[in-house]
């Protein structure tokens, strides 16, 4: 079973992420986990974080020689904000650190900051603000980071795009190349990949910075070269499109999650939903007339590109915040405001890109196993040509 757990803080000494079940001979390559830390700093939209930090992952225990070693992967990204927050946020009490707290007293609508302050009973919210905000996500980008170059073992890649900001979208069917051209841009502005609709979004990020708010849209995560019967119809748990919403919807501001195109199948008739299944006699395989159920049947993988959108609400910090009320004084007031981002859309794609990854390498390895990357090539290539042979 591949798991992995992440801990650390955003204003703490570093991230740090464990990833147990990685089979042995996997390389890794740290400028790869390290350009994708850089993917998850970019867009239009980001808070002044962004300029401090230069995210890069130190490996401390599993990779050897450039590859895993079949132990626990082990990896620290360090805060580069860390040195500002020694007194704030010590390990251990000194005296005179009540005068260096920066408490969060006016919790933020939609923030983690009221329901954590009470039931972690915090006279305010600054603990529990330090482990609920989205620098988390730095620790699941350099884990999908090592599942990706797992998957890309067996041909399959994962790429995300945004295809909606605040009322601003894009409809365009996009193909796989224009996502790895994408990804392979040296600036990143919305992550679109229909540059007039970009320019729409930008100016909807524009309109935020300008009035003091903030604004959310959809990423879509697209994943290549799936084999078919990934995940299995047979248990609840066990389901792919279960567990692929349950890591979206666990990012930060994910509201809602979406398989294919679920809301325009919830307002049509079957007839117009369905994939129809057709044969190919020459290159005897089955081809499908189009791909609504974004590649997911029955809760596994049919071979089509997996399709899965998150719905991501604006950040709920503002600049001009809203109504709240005051932890000491239980009067009303005006929620904390302390410096965030206007718009995470691209970074939130790519951080979808991660959670979709390793649960793809999770599903990939409950069904071909190995101890190490041969033995899984083995199992794989069998079950191919057992397919191809079906
Ligand atoms: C983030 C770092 C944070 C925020 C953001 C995500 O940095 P700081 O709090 O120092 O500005 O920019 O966090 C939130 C949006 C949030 O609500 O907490 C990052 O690295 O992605």
């Amino acid at each position: 079973m591949l798991r992995f757990e992440t801990a650390g803080e955003s204003h703490g000494e570093c991230l740090v992420a464990t990833l147990t079940g990685m089979p042995a001979g996997v390389p890794i390559r740290l400028e790869t986990i390290n350009h994708e830390l850089w993917r998850r700093q970019q867009g239009f939209g980001r808070g002044g974080r962004m300029k401090i930090e230069t995210d890069t992952v130190r490996v401390v225990a599993g990779v050897r020689h450039s590859k895993t070693i079949g132990a626990p992967i082990a990896m620290i990204v360090e805060n580069r904000d860390w040195k500002n927050w020694t007194e704030t946020l010590p390990v251990e009490d000194f005296e005179g650190s009540g005068e260096k707290r920066k408490p969060v007293d006016r919790p933020r609508p939609g923030h983690a900051d009221l329901a954590g302050a009470i039931k972690h009973d915090f006279a305010d919210a600054r603990y529990v603000l330090e482990r609920a905000s989205a620098r988390e996500t730095t620790a699941r980008v350099a884990v999908g980071a090592v599942a990706k170059q797992f998957l890309a073992e067996f041909g399959i890649g994962v790429l995300s795009h945004v295809i909606q900001c605040g009322p601003e979208k894009s409809d365009r069917v996009v193909a796989w190349e224009e996502l790895t051209a994408l990804a392979a841009r040296k600036e990143v502005l919305l992550g679109c990949v229909d540059s007039d609709a970009e320019l729409r979004m930008k100016a909807v990020v524009d309109h935020a910075y300008r009035t003091g708010d903030t604004v959310g849209g959809v990423f879509e995560v697209v994943a290549h070269g799936l084999p078919i019967g990934l995940g299995s119809h047979a248990t609840w748990d066990s389901r792919l499109d279960g567990r692929l919403a349950q890591a979206i919807v666990s990012m930060q501001a994910v509201k809602g999650v979406e398989i294919g195109f679920a809301s325009d199948g919830a307002a049509n008739y079957g007839s117009k939903v369905q994939d129809t299944i057709g044969y190919d006699k020459e290159e005897r395989r089955f081809t499908r007339g189009a791909n609504r159920a974004g590649g997911l049947e029955g809760g596994m993988t049919n071979g089509q590109n997996l399709l899965v959108r998150g719905l991501l609400k604006p950040i709920s910090t503002l600049r001009r915040p809203l109504e709240s009320v005051d932890l000491k004084t239980r009067e009303s007031a005006l929620a904390a405001y302390e410096r965030s981002d206007v718009c995470v859309l691209p970074a939130a794609g790519v951080i979808g890109e991660a959670m979709t990854a390793i649960v793809l390498a999770q599903a990939f390895l409950d069904k071909f196993g190995g101890d190490s990357l041969r033995e899984t090539r083995r199992n794989y290539e069998g079950y191919l040509e057992q397919v191809r042979n079906y």
